[in-house]
């Protein structure tokens, strides 16, 4: 009676999901706990307020529902809570049913405050459905016209006002909805017929075939040309029949964590504002330019596509480091890799594919050219401000594809993620 109401009530709050389902996906949820014949040992911390002792006494009701083995418990005082004085905290180690797990935390979270594991899970929250990119959205504003004073707009605010128009679309965005369209002026169509027009003339000599591939069916059957910018909704839907990947609309530059994340459920974050005028052939911050013509040719080709997304799953609950590694050998790569073809160096890197001077001069023979190694490009240091003194050329494409591959498997979890393509959701399994 009684648990099959709070059951109830967890399948309310779940949206539909069977509740207390065992299942392996509990892990980045929070709590620590140890699995043994269908029952759960768990350390529980939770707080309760000593003005109302009536708390403890409905605690208690809780295992008493859920048929809990109390193993343990003690309380100390906790800290002060606004209007009520101080609290109590309790920790508590108990045994439930796996199948209980998740309704049992609920209902002790509708009856005490701050209820957490002990010891605090390690591994940072990640996104397990497509639903929750809603929350991957973390800018990084050190190249955003307000505040980096080298940025070519910083001192214009026309210019700054139309930005963050722009960049409001992307934060009222939530999964599902159509992707926004932009009513570009014709100052920024003219930036981007600049920008697509010198960097189309030098395409076929050092962009790499794939890129090149794409761009050509992207010319005709996506409305790519000099004329117009195209809408992320056309090209979301173009790349979804190709490779299934989809878009959704960034506000700016956005932590390495969340951008890598959203590739592991094959979601693009793209920005839609376009770079300032003064400057057609650079952008301090990622753009329309660079996302339309650096990245969206590469995901369009199935084997990018599928290790772009196996960077995004090995990021997934990864630690700091593990990200800073991953990102780092993301930079040398999808963002400035190159690739012998023929014989002949070219570019696959999309800032390089997106710059007009960078690109040149990746391949002028002025930087230093490294053999694409990603244990060294993971730590290899880089520059955010200016060219690039280093790139790393791999044998070919496919070899790149396969070292990262490697090099990405050898990220250490104590789970493993599986991809389910049908419900776009990862499912999180037990290390054995
Ligand atoms: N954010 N909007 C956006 N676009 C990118 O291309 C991008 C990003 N954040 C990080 C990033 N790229 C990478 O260079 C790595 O740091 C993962
Ligand atoms: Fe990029």
């Amino acid at each position: 009676g009684r648990k099959q109401s709070l059951i109830e009530d967890a399948r309310r709050e779940r949206g539909g999901a069977p509740a207390g389902s065992p299942g392996p996906s509990r892990l980045g949820d929070g709590f620590v706990f140890e699995e043994k014949g269908g029952k759960v040992t768990l350390n529980v911390l939770f707080a309760l307020s000593s003005q109302k002792n009536a708390g403890f006494f409905k605690a208690g009701k809780i295992l008493e529902t859920f048929e809990a083995k109390l193993l343990h418990i003690e309380s100390r005082p906790g800290k002060k809570l606004k209007n009520s004085g101080p609290d109590l905290e309790f920790f508590m180690r108990c045994e439930v049913q796996s199948s209980d797990l998740d309704v049992f935390l609920n209902a002790l979270k509708r009856v005490a405050d701050d209820v957490r594991s002990f010891p605090e899970e390690k591994v940072p929250w990640f996104p397990k459905q497509i639903k929750d990119l809603d929350r991957c959205n973390e800018l990084i504003t050190k190249f955003d016209p307000d505040l980096d004073h080298d940025h070519p707009g910083y001192n214009d605010s026309e210019y700054r006002k139309r930005r963050a128009a722009i960049v409001e679309l992307a934060f009222r965005y939530k999964h599902g909805d159509p992707l926004p369209t932009v009513e570009y002026t014709a100052e920024e169509t003219s930036t981007w017929t600049q920008v697509y027009q010198q960097l189309r003339s030098v395409y076929p000599g050092t962009a790499c075939r794939q890129f090149l591939e794409s761009l050509q069916q992207l010319e005709k059957e996506c409305g790519y040309g000099k004329e117009r910018i195209p809408q992320l909704r056309e090209v979301s839907a173009f790349l979804q029949e190709k490779t299934g990947f989809q878009l959704r609309p960034a506000a700016g530059l956005l932590s390495a964590r969340d951008f890598l994340a959203s590739l592991a459920f094959r979601v693009f974050q793209c920005t839609q504002y376009i770079r300032h005028p003064s400057s057609p052939m650079h952008s301090p911050e990622p753009d329309c330019c660079h996302e339309l013509l650096g990245h969206i040719p590469m995901l369009a080709n199935k084997e990018f596509a599928q290790f772009s997304q196996e960077i995004g799953l090995a990021s997934l609950g990864a630690s700091d480091e593990d990200i800073e590694k991953l990102s780092t050998l993301y930079w040398f790569t999808v963002e400035f890799g190159l690739c012998k073809q023929n014989g002949a160096v070219k570019a696959y890197g999309a800032v390089l594919l997106s710059s007009y001077g960078e690109l040149v001069y990746s391949l002028s023979n002025e930087p230093e050219y490294k053999p694409f190694d990603p244990e060294e490009a993971a730590v290899q240091p880089y520059q955010d401000q200016t060219f690039q003194p280093v790139y790393f050329v791999s044998e070919s494409f496919e070899d790149a594809k396969m070292k990262l591959r490697r090099f990405s498997a050898t990220i250490q979890r104590p789970f493993a993620v599986r991809y389910d393509p049908f419900t776009c959701s990862v499912e999180v399994l037990d290390q054995p």
